[in-house]
């Protein structure tokens, strides 16, 4: 039987590098039947962050989000399986890391995150979402917005 396969965006955050949860994660991920098809480790810049996140733009945590998103190296992965986008949005629990610890225990944010902000993992939250995340960061022709960053 044919399954249909779907990629969606996962990026380990500058605290999930910083702590040292980048291979754990990994293995959360290989554990949990998605291949890893593309990666990469960068240091974001300011107008990256602002562009990946521009929908928060007139948000009151946006400054803190776009100075804690390039406070540190990320690694950004292509995740792909059948149900991708769903089923990394489950496996890495809700946004605050401090409410996914007592509600989803298991999640990727309770054993790794460590607030609000610092959530160590983001997920793609749709199709739409998932394909103009990806395309934001590995297709050709947005190579002038990843050529702006040193790849590690
Ligand atoms: O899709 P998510 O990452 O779960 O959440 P989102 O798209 O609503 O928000 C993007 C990121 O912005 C989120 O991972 C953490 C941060 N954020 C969201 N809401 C708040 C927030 N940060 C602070 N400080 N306060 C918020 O209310």
């Amino acid at each position: 039987v044919d399954t249909i396969k779907e990629k969606t965006l996962a990026i380990i955050k500058p605290d999930g590098v910083n702590g040292n949860y980048v291979d754990v994660i990994k293995k959360t991920i290989l554990g949990s039947s998605f291949s890893i098809t593309q990666e990469m480790q960068l240091q974001l810049n300011v107008n990256t962050v602002k562009s990946f996140y521009a929908e928060h733009a007139s948000k009151s945590f946006f400054s803190g989000l776009v100075q804690y998103m390039t406070s540190g190296p990320v690694v950004i992965m292509v995740l792909e399986k059948e149900n991708a986008i769903a089923d990394w949005r489950a496996l890495i629990g809700p946004t605050d890391a401090n409410i996914a610890k007592v509600t989803h225990p298991k999640s990727v944010r309770a054993f790794c995150g460590l607030d609000l902000q610092r959530n160590c993992v983001h997920g793609s939250d749709s199709p739409q979402s998932a394909a103009r995340e990806i395309s934001f960061f590995f297709e050709k022709s947005s190579s002038a917005i990843v050529s702006q960053h040193d790849e590690l």
